[in-house]
């Protein structure tokens, strides 16, 4: 698997995948890493988010309207372009359309791991990401920008995500395979994995989340670096 770094009007030979992320954004790590485990080769284009706000550009906004990556752009060996963004349908637009047969790291639309797979994927996305996005902001991002964080919305931030922890925790270990859903890992675990495990920012207390602390560090052994 490699991902081949292109520029903004990089004409790109047909059938591709083009990722446009933004440098470290778990967000985007999400997608690299089912690309990495799914060992598909595919293109990627930097979004400068911070510097030139190159996600605000009319370009860029006709892909997104909402500004935000990862978002995918997919053309097949005809030459059909489909434009996919939210992470969450990315990650299962690609395990269908890259992983139907094997199933290696999704279930098939028929098993009813399928859908538990995609709840925890949902958990996750609107649960966990969005609060530790906002930690993310206050503990480092504002800081970087000489704005002081807010030490309520800090602490508050801190409540939502032990229960989050101790959600995944119990999750963990009543399905005792040390993976969220099922036997092996799927989408929902690579996806948590991105924002639990992949920031320099205050983990959980392993102590108290035993069942969570073994998964990061098998997810760790698992994916490897990007
Ligand atoms: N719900 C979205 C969140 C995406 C997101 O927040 N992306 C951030 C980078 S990690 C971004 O593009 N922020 C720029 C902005 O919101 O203006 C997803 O899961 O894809």
């Amino acid at each position: 698997m490699s991902a081949t770094v292109v520029t903004k009007d990089q004409e790109l030979q047909a059938p591709y995948f083009k990722l446009y992320s933004y440098n470290e954004s778990p967000n985007g790590k999400k997608i690299k890493f089912l690309f990495k485990l799914l060992k598909v080769d595919y293109y990627l284009q930097n979004v400068d988010i911070p510097g030139h706000q190159e996600n605000r550009e009319s370009w860029f906004l006709k892909i997104n309207p909402s500004g935000r990556i990862p978002v995918l752009e997919h053309v097949d060996e005809n030459g059909n372009k489909k434009i996919v963004y939210e992470s969450a349908a990315i990650s299962y637009y690609l395990v269908n359309k890259l992983d139907k047969k094997s199933r290696e790291i999704s279930y098939d639309f028929d098993d009813p791991l399928y859908y538990e797979d995609f709840q925890w994927t949902v958990f996750t996305a609107t649960t966990y990401d969005t609060a530790r996005f906002q930690q993310l902001l206050q503990l480092i991002i504002l800081p970087s920008y000489g704005v002081a964080q807010n030490e309520r919305l800090v602490a508050d931030l801190a409540v939502q995500l032990e229960k989050a922890y101790a959600v995944y925790e119990t999750q963990l270990k009543n399905n005792g395979t040390g993976y969220l859903v099922g036997d092996k890992k799927t989408v929902s675990d690579i996806f948590s994995y991105a924002w639990i495990a992949c920031l320099a920012l205050p983990q959980f207390d392993a102590a108290k989340y035993p069942c969570l602390k073994a998964w990061c560090e098998r997810l760790n052994a698992e994916i490897g670096p990007l």
